[in-house]
């Protein structure tokens, strides 16, 4: 996307953002406030002077974001969806679910994903419910299957990646949320290995989805997966923030080391969840370990499916619903610091993107322009829950500039905000103070 680089009297605000270190030591050393402070602030933001005083507001556009007008921002867009073809879903009856895509690559002139497939005798019951053929949750007794596409809008199944494996194998219960790594030629599959179904109360952990993070890895992406069954990314220790789950592992490449960022979630939240999501990275010299975790985790406060990508020198982050940033697109040039780069909407949910340059290692990422996202309770019917997959298309890419995909104003319909509506308590509770 273009930059708009005006003439050189246009403050440093608005310099491209590789000078953005430059930019922000030019606003915080704003001086002299007494010069400018009593002249308005300009119409043109070509007249605004360097050294003129600014409202915590103001400074903050020009401070914290990739860049104060969304036109420019490289890394705010909105996001169009599209149903896909070619998955069929038994009638919406809540017996085949699809969800957790991986990143998609792209082999042999072909897109490739991964997800979690659950194809069950009924659809999920509850943990109390649940059988060795009933499943607990949507991800319980569920398989990572994958599907490859030319156009990324048609998909074709081609089967199971990683099974379950025979008891007592990690993730002989469910294996899923898989994501891809291709690194020296070979690729790597990262999933959450089940031993129990979802939904078990775990009291030492006060938590209910536990898992390790298994890996299996292929010489093709076509397979054969050969399953490790060792623990990649240990628990921390008890009172350590990361002691209840280790969720959603997302391998990246950077200074060639594997990156992987996890969810785990500590405290509690808010009103609706028990625990605060927040998102670590450990490092490894190799695929398959020993992972090392950065001291500085958690390095995201936000975030229930975060989808990491690498742009420019650093990696972005959308963190999509949970936590005190959601519905932000972050970024953290050195891969740890994150910042916000811009607020947006309509976020996809547990999206795996296409990511051409996610395992490159050059420190010119581009960029997203597509991914696939997941769509809960797809048939809006709890008793025949399922998941399905649909794409999105985004701007979030420096080469492509879609001034389109940079509005603000998404009008949503009017009974969205409706079916949102006051629970009978809440009325009454409302009713009562107005006598
Ligand atoms: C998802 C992910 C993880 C959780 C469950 C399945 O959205 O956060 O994968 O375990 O929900």
């Amino acid at each position: 996307m273009k930059k708009l680089i005006f003439s050189i009297i246009i403050p440093v605000f608005l310099l491209p953002s590789c000078v953005v270190s430059q930019k922000k030591e030019a606003i915080s050393n704003t001086k002299s406030p007494k010069e400018t402070s009593n002249k308005p602030f300009p119409l043109y933001l070509k007249n605004l002077k360097q050294d003129r005083s600014l409202s915590a507001a103001i400074k903050r556009s020009f401070e914290v974001y990739e860049a104060p007008r969304l036109l420019d921002n490289e890394l705010y867009s909105n996001f169009k969806y599209t149903e896909l073809n070619g998955f069929d879903y038994h009638g919406g009856d809540g017996t085949i679910s699809r969800r957790d895509p991986s990143k998609i690559i792209k082999e042999n002139g072909k897109y490739y994903v991964w997800y979690t497939h659950r194809h069950t005798e009924t659809a999920p019951q509850g943990f109390e419910n649940a059988t060795d053929k009933i499943p607990s949750q949507d991800w319980d007794l569920a398989e990572i299957w994958y599907a490859t596409s030319t156009d990324g809008f048609t998909w074709k199944e081609q089967g199971v990646a990683v099974p379950r494996p025979p008891k007592p194998n990690p993730g002989w219960r469910s294996v899923a949320t898989a994501d891809i790594l291709k690194f020296k030629n070979k690729y790597y599959l990262y999933y959450q290995a089940f031993d129990a179904p979802s939904g078990k109360y775990d009291k030492k952990r006060d938590a209910y989805d536990i898992c390790p993070v298994a890996l299996s890895w292929a010489n093709s992406p076509d397979g054969p997966w050969t399953a490790l069954d060792n623990v990649v990314i240990p628990f921390g220790k008890e009172n350590e923030w990361d002691y209840r789950v280790i969720h959603d592992p997302n391998p990246l490449v950077h200074n060639g080391k594997i990156y992987i960022y996890y969810k785990s979630g500590m405290d509690k939240r808010d009103a609706n969840r028990q625990f605060w999501d927040a998102w670590g990275v450990t490092i490894a010299d190799h695929p398959e370990g020993p992972f090392v975790k950065h001291p500085l985790n958690p390095v995201m406060n936000s975030g229930h499916e975060t989808i990491v990508f690498p742009f420019k020198e650093g990696v972005a982050a959308i963190a999509n619903t949970d936590g005190i940033e959601h519905y932000t697109i972050q970024y953290a040039k050195d891969w740890v610091n994150f910042q916000i780069a811009s607020v947006t909407q309509l976020l996809p949910t547990a999206a795996g993107v296409y990511s051409p340059d996610a395992f490159d290692d050059d420190k010119d990422g581009d960029g997203i322009t597509w991914g696939l996202s997941h769509f809960i309770n797809a048939g809006n019917n709890w008793n025949k829950m399922y998941t399905k997959l649909g794409r999105f298309d985004c701007d979030l890419s420096q080469k492509v500039n879609d001034p389109s995909l940079k509005k603000s104003n998404i009008l949503l319909p009017n009974e969205l905000y409706f079916s949102q509506g006051l629970t009978p308590e809440q009325r009454k509770r409302i009713e009562a103070r107005n006598p």
